[in-house]
């Protein structure tokens, strides 16, 4: 096969995964309860079609015959998490063997099939008992999640190199503390405010923590969720309007973990309106000191932006769409089953802002994906024909490719997901995978994306 992309040698194909999304086995193997189990046992029915995270896609059992099937399909690298509440129940204090055991059996079977893995520390799931104590708005739980990163280190790190403190630290601000789509299900600008600056408290901790062990070759970094933000037009209030979203859902967490400090702009806006988190004295030296070395990013649409057309009412509560309304861009391509723009470009104008803004830090597409719904409509002769997602993959890896080409430093792409999985309130209503789930039996079944995604491994391009 004439191969007309070609990518770099030792360009990392794979896929991404989270704990809570595939491992199911919620109440087994000495796991404590996460947010996600108290819940769903709460309020059953705001999970699409009452599905709960207690079996999900079962990988705790059947992860020998799904790191096989990684291998069959080209993998070369693989990402998971490790759940906090599996690993130290109740989020504070002893370490539960039957964790350390099942972790050491994953890494050791992924190595043995030549699969890298990269390894997550926290994937939207905090523990229970952290969250009863404040969750992150907390440092006590920042401190808890620091001990718990270091247990991680010590009995993973002789053979883990790539890890990474958080995967998309914004959505529990927004899931959690403004949207109402993650527990606590609080709504509170403020508050918002205090977890994510205490994420990224924990983040350089987390950083700290791992530079003083000798992972031989290792590296840490953080998995952001970008959204390029695009302006309707050139004139300077659309311009104001979609950098201020872009401060806000971007940068909050780029600047900060890449170069070590919030974008000023960002900190005037929320001092003008009374909205700073508490600091400690420490923090800024912090933060400054322990940079991510690497960085994961997910991108799945951009956002697309215009000025606020009426002003917000001054006397209620501060939002940052104060500043800007979403933009529904005509003719803008979208993707049917799900609802999301789908503008391939996105990933190459992420990459050169990487390579002109953030010192050209090393990284890699760590999420990519095209969710689709009743996935099923598209079995033919018993596999699923997803065309649109080899579409959409080869189309985001030619943008990939010429940005690699003009300089920038990305190393890799993982599509969401390996197979299909629970993702949270929308439970299995989105289809990712490579290969299909049935989520009575757990079957798993190629998708002809799968075998696509051998043959461009295996060719290392298309
Ligand atoms: C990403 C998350 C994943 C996953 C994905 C799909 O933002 O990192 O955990 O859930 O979104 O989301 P959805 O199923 O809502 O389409």
């Amino acid at each position: 096969m004439a191969v007309e992309y070609k990518f770099p040698e030792g360009f990392w194909w794979g896929s991404a995964t989270s704990a809570t999304q595939i491992e199911g086995a919620a109440f087994e193997g000495g796991k404590g309860w996460n947010i996600w189990d108290y819940w769903y046992t709460k309020e059953p029915n705001r999970f699409f079609e009452g599905v709960g995270p207690e079996t999900t896609s079962d990988f705790y059992h059947r992860y020998k015959e799904d790191i096989q099937r990684m291998k069959d399909i080209g993998h070369n690298t693989f990402r998971l998490s490790i759940s906090w509440s599996r690993l130290i129940p109740g989020g504070e204090g002893d370490v539960n063997e039957e964790a350390v055991t099942f972790y050491n059996h994953v890494i050791d079977e992924l190595l043995a099939q030549n699969i890298e893995p990269f390894v997550n520390l926290f994937h939207f799931d905090m523990p229970l008992e952290m969250q009863n104590i404040g969750g992150w708005e907390s440092r006590r739980v920042v401190d808890a999640y620091t001990a718990f990163a270091k247990e991680c280190f010590k009995h993973f790190g002789d053979r883990v190199s790539k890890w990474f403190t958080f995967n998309e630290p914004i959505v529990p601000v927004e899931g959690g503390y403004l949207y109402d789509f993650h527990y606590p299900n609080v709504v509170d600008f403020k508050r918002a405010v205090q977890v994510a600056y205490n994420t990224i408290i924990a983040h350089a901790k987390a950083v700290e923590a791992f530079r003083t062990f000798s992972v031989e070759d290792g590296q840490i970094g953080i998995i952001l969720n970008l959204t390029p933000s695009y302006p309707r037009s050139e004139n300077p209030a659309d311009l104001r309007a979609s950098r201020i979203a872009d401060l806000f859902f971007n940068r909050s967490f780029l600047d900060p973990s890449v170069k070590g400090e919030f974008p000023k702009e960002l900190v005037d806006i929320l001092k003008e309106h009374g909205q700073l988190p508490k600091t400690e004295e420490d923090d800024f030296e912090l933060m400054k000191r322990n940079t991510a070395d690497i960085l994961g990013v997910n991108y799945y649409q951009p956002r697309r932006v215009k000025a606020k057309e009426h002003l917000p009412n001054p006397y209620g509560p501060f939002m940052m769409d104060w500043f800007f309304d979403n933009y529904e861009m005509p003719g803008r391509k979208m993707n049917p089953y799900r609802g999301w723009e789908i503008y391939e470009k996105g990933v190459y104008d992420i990459m050169v802002n990487l390579k002109e803004n953030y010192g050209n830090i090393e990284s890699f597409i760590s999420e990519n994906g095209m969710g689709v719904q009743n996935e099923e409509r598209f079995i033919e002769n018993g596999q699923i024909q997803d065309d649109y997602r080899i579409d959409f993959i080869r189309e985001h890896l030619k943008w990939l490719h010429k940005a690699i080409e003009e300089g920038c430093n990305a190393k890799g792409y993982h599509l969401w997901s390996f197979m299909d999985n629970w993702s949270w309130m929308n439970a299995y209503k989105n289809r990712y995978g490579f290969f299909s789930v049935d989520v009575e039996t757990k079957e798993r079944t190629a998708k002809k994306s799968a075998e696509w995604i051998k043959e461009v491994s295996e060719n290392n391009g298309f």
